[in-house]
């Protein structure tokens, strides 16, 4: 068995030159059409375009994470602060979904298979307290990424360790990532390991560099400028 870990991401890595042309894009508003879809009679958000294969995109760092030492730990307002070992995060109720995902530089993906555990599960157990409001996902590269409370709770977002029926590959977040599919794709956070309950909104990586709070891909809520 493959006995190395990364160490602990300390903080924020560099601005990688993608990191830094996003940042561009956010500045100039790049991609926005000005239109708005209606969920109901429309699949593909607007300023979208669908894709078959998946594309990856990270800072720069694929952390590696052997099951035998993954951890998640969910801290802050709630009632019953946990750590999950690998063991125990399989031993929770399991789900199936099937979702499309919208990523803000444009593209769209249909119909992707995910396993593992829906927010409502772990909220169940770890009860947000009556002042919790927002939630704060830390992952192992050092990214975060913020969404209010009510978006984390949300039916289809989940942990997912598996896609497609196979686990999840190291590119994409493997072991475990964050799936809320009712928002563009960078508030799903890939490699998480804390998940912070919080009292007052905090905003993440991205979030800080120009994108938006928010990020509903039906109002095409892409950069900061729109909110
Ligand atoms: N930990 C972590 N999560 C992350 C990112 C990242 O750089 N680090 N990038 C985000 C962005 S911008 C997108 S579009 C998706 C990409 O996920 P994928 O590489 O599986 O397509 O992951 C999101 N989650
Ligand atoms: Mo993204």
């Amino acid at each position: 068995m493959d006995e190395k870990i990364d160490p602990p991401a300390a903080d924020t890595p560099p601005d990688s030159k993608l990191t830094t042309t996003k940042q561009r894009w956010a500045r100039e508003g790049k991609f926005l059409t000005g239109r708005v879809a209606r969920p109901e009679s429309e699949r593909l958000p607007p300023g979208q375009h669908l894709v078959k294969d998946w594309p990856v995109l990270d800072l720069g760092i694929q952390p590696h994470i052997p099951l035998r030492v993954w951890k998640l730990d969910v801290f802050g307002a709630v009632e019953n602060p946990l750590v999950w070992d690998w063991e125990t995060f399989l031993a929770q109720p399991q789900t199936h979904l099937v979702t499309d995902i919208h990523c803000v530089t444009t593209w769209s993906r249909y119909d992707n298979g995910w396993d593992g555990v829906l927010t409502r599960d772990l909220l169940a157990l770890v009860m947000p307290k009556e002042e919790a409001s927002h939630v704060v996902l830390h992952s192992r590269d050092g990214y975060t990424t913020n969404m209010a409370l009510e978006d984390f709770a949300a039916e289809d977002a989940m942990l997912v360790h598996s896609w497609q029926g196979e686990p999840l590959t190291r590119e994409h977040g493997g072991p475990m990532r964050l799936l809320v599919p009712h928002l563009y794709f960078w508030k799903s956070a890939k490699w998480v390991q804390r998940i912070e309950f919080r009292t007052a909104d905090e905003r993440g990586f991205w979030e800080v560099r120009g994108y938006h709070n928010r990020a509903d891909p039906w109002k095409e809520e892409r950069y900061s400028d729109d909110e």
